[in-house]
Parts: C-alpha cells; structure tokens; sequence
C-alpha cells in the first residue's frame, strides 16, 4: 500500500475508534435548538454536519486542521524560500491531520504527477461543446467524461465490500485531483489561446505546472497560482460546493459524480462565480464612468447605484464569516509584495474602504466585509490573465483538495446517507396549532 493510503488509514482507525466512543458515551448530547426561521432561512446557524479537514469561525476565519492561513503560510513546505505554501501540503494536512515535511510533501506531488493521464475522449467530449460554452460547464462536462475511470463505480458493480470503500474512494481522490488541472488548462486554451494546448512540465508542482500548462511561466505567478490553490481549498462543510459533494458522495455516487455536483454548486453567483462578477463589476464600473482610476466618491456614487438596481456587490458579504476573510487579507499582502502599484488592485483596495460602511448603514446585511472572491480577480489581472469567465474554473481545481479530502473521511468513516426531514408550510400551520404528530418519521 502507498505511505500515504497507509498514514491515511492508520489515522483513520484511530479517528473511528473516537467517534464510536464518542457517540457511545454522549450521543444523546443535544448541541443545538432549530428555530422555525432557521429551516425557511437556509439553515445557518444549524449544525449539522461532520467535517474533517477544516473548522471556521465567524471572527477569526478558516482553521485548516487548527491552523490559520498566516500559519500555514509559515508552515507548510514552499517550493521557493520564504514564498507561498504548496497546496499539496496543504492536501497532506487536511487528509493525514498533521503538518508534512518537505519528503510528504514531495510524495504528494510525485503520487499526483503518476495519475494525471487525462484520456482523449475526455478532450473530444469538451470539444463537441460550443467554445462559447461557459468555462464551469465545459470543466463539469470534462469531469464527468472522466467518471468512466472511477475505481469505486467499476469495484462497486463488481461486489466491492463495504469495507473498501474508503479504499476506492482515495483512488479515485487522487485520480480526480491529478487530473483536473490538466482538464481545466485545456480549457483556458481552447477558450482563450486559439486551441493551442500546451503539455504538462513533469518536473514542476502541481500548480506550478497548472499555471505552465495555462500558459504562464512568470515565477511569481507560479506563486499567486500556489497560494490561490491552499486558500480556497476548503472552508468547512456547509458551504454550497462542500456540502453539495458530500451530500452526492453520501448516496455512494462516486468521486467524480459527486465533485461534479459540488462545481455545479460552485458556479453559482452567491458562491465561486462572485469572483468573475468582481471583476466584471469593476470592469464595468470603469467603463460606465469613463474612468480608469474612479475615486472613492466615485466608487461609493456605483456602490449605491448598484444596490439601488437590487443587485448584491459582489465579492461582500458571508453567510459565517463577521469579519473581513483571511483569504482577502492573504491577498492582499500578496499584491503589497508583488504588484503594489497595480491600478487595479488599488481599485480594490479602495472599494475596500468604501464599500463596508455603505453595506453597513443598509442595516440588514449582516457581514459588510470583503470574502475571498473581492480579490482574487485583480492579482490575476496583473498577470495578463484578464478572461474573467474563467475565475471559477481555478477555484473549483483548488476546492477539489479540501472536498476530495473530506470524501476520503466520510468513507473511511462509514458516514450514512445524509437525509434531513423536511416539512411543507402546511404542515407548519398545524403545527402551531398543536397538530404536531404529523411530524413523525
Ligand atoms: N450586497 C448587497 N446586499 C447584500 C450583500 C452584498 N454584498 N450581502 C448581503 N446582502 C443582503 C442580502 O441580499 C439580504 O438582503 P434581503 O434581506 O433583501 O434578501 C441581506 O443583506 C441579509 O443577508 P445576509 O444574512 O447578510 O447574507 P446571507 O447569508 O443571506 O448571504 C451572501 C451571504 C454571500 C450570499 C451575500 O452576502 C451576498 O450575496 N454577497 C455577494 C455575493 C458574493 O460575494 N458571494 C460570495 C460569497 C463567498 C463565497 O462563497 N465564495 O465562493
């Protein structure tokens, strides 16, 4: 067995053990009261679900296995001294719970340079799509090309035990994450380079050859590519694309069904896509004011002009987060280091001072600061990689390292199909009339 799949499993039994101790001594804990609110208010504040690879709070932002962005940042093994992190430690850590050295990181790397044969009908079946096709549904049509290569389906119609699931499930975990970065840079190429593709460099990281197959071979964007992959890789269970894996994973759909659930999650505008709706926006902005550089009367002037059409400013705002994200603030000290006189990624700044106390004085929006997606547009900018549309395609590659993680979890954890009760409205109204037996299984 690999070191990894055996440090995986050998973690695994223990965690197992726990849990079952866990439940044995305090499962008829309650944790929580559900107020009739909460079920017609998209379930915030319940707590319902059991994921592994990260924890977030509200103030604080993301922990990935305990450790914050700046930790990790310090932490994890980086392909250049004292630049950003690799995400495949970042894999190792929220697979195995501890911190890789420099060896597990490489393995890592090495494993997922083995798997990242992509079969040409996957290729042929992204070209029988209009190239004006979205990039999100040409990378979720590439996925689902490539489920005929699943290991848990084919062992699956085979008889597997269930107690090889978790087994076919890290298969293909590892597969799928080898892979997609080869299928979304095919993408970009064909979208925006004239088809012409670009082979992967065997010799460099995972993302450092995503960005070399896109196209760029800027050392400094290999950077922004690295630290783009570890941030937006996980942000706990609830959130549209993780829960929408592990919810599809539940019912034993294999990886690549369930990922590709997860990115049709993704592409929403309320989640991944808000980061091409910001640059759009500003982009747009730019243009209906005639100006390059709008001054912050001139920005706030949109802002309200936006709100007042009934629209959201994109990249603002959380569904958790009360604070302005990490995620934005690791952003930001990037384009300090690398481009601090980018006009557009001073733009964002200044919507930065502007936008949160216009959000604020509307008085319902309950977190007026800046999310991941407020950023990320303009450090790619910088770099010449303006096709906006292809913003979340990046995204989606790196959430591919915390849900693919977290489904490797939920199988060797034997977690059930997840299958909340509902209720009609109806059914609400005799309830408040005492009917509440109707409530039954
Ligand atoms: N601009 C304008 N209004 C906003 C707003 C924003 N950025 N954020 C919230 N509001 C509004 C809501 O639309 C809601 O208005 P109504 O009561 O009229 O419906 C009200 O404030 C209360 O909303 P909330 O409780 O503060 O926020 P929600 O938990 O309902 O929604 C969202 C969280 C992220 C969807 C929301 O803040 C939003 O639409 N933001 C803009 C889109 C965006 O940036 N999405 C990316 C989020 C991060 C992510 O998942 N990235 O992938």
């Amino acid at each position: 067995m690999e070191v990894l799949k055996e440090r995986f499993k050998t973690k695994a039994d223990l965690v197992s053990t726990e849990i079952k101790d866990i439940i044995k001594e305090h499962g008829n804990r309650k944790i929580g009261e559900v107020t009739l609110s909460q079920i017609y208010q998209g379930m915030r504040g319940i707590t319902g679900l059991v994921t592994e690879t990260s924890l977030l709070d509200a103030n604080e932002g993301i922990r990935f296995r305990g450790y914050s962005i700046p930790e990790l940042q310090a932490k994890l093994p980086k392909a250049i001294d004292g630049g950003e992190p690799l995400p495949e430690g970042l894999f190792y850590l929220m697979l195995i719970g501890e911190l890789p050295e420099k060896d597990d990181v490489a393995r890592v790397t090495s494993i997922l340079q083995r798997r990242s044969h992509v079969p040409n009908y996957v290729f042929d079946t992204i070209e029988s799509l209009p190239v004006s096709a979205h990039p999100m549904t040409q990378f979720v049509v590439g996925i689902m090309a490539l489920q005929t290569e699943s290991q848990f389906s084919k062992k699956y119609q085979g008889g597997m035990n269930k107690k090889d699931y978790w087994d076919a499930t890290f298969d293909d975990a590892l597969d799928l994450l080898a892979r997609l970065p080869r299928i979304a840079a095919y993408i970009y190429r064909r979208k925006y380079k004239e088809g012409v593709h670009i082979q992967p460099n065997g010799l460099l990281d995972w993302a450092g050859n995503f960005a070399h197959m896109m196209g760029y071979e800027d050392e400094s964007f290999w950077e922004l590519m690295r630290l783009y992959m570890t941030i937006h890789a996980d942000h706990e269970g609830g959130n549209v694309s993780a829960h929408a894996t592990h919810l599809v994973g539940s019912a034993l759909s294999d990886p690549f069904l369930s990922f590709a659930a997860g990115m049709n999650g993704l592409a929403g505008p309320l989640h991944g896509l808000a980061n091409q709706e910001v640059i759009k926006w500003i982009f747009e902005m730019q243009e209906q004011l005639s100006v390059e550089n709008p001054s912050k009367e001139q920005i706030a002037d949109y802002v309200r002009k936006t709100l007042s059409e009934g629209k959201v400013v994109p990249g603002y705002g959380h569904a958790v987060l009360r604070k302005t994200d990490p995620r934005f603030t690791a952003q930001m000290e990037f384009g300090k280091k690398h481009m601090p006189d980018s006009p557009l990624v001073n733009i964002v700044w200044n919507i930065y001072d502007v936008v949160p106390p216009i959000l604020q004085s509307l008085g319902k929006v309950k977190n007026p600061w800046p999310n991941v997606d407020a950023h990320s547009g303009a450090l790619l900018v910088h770099y010449g990689m303006v096709e906006y549309e292809f913003y979340t395609v990046l995204f989606g590659v790196s959430r591919a390292l915390g849900v693919l993680a977290s489904l490797c979890w939920d199988r060797v954890l034997s977690l059930p199909l997840e299958r909340p009760k509902s209720v009609t409205t109806e059914s609400v109204k005799l309830w408040l009339q005492g009917k509440d037996e109707i409530w039954g299984e």
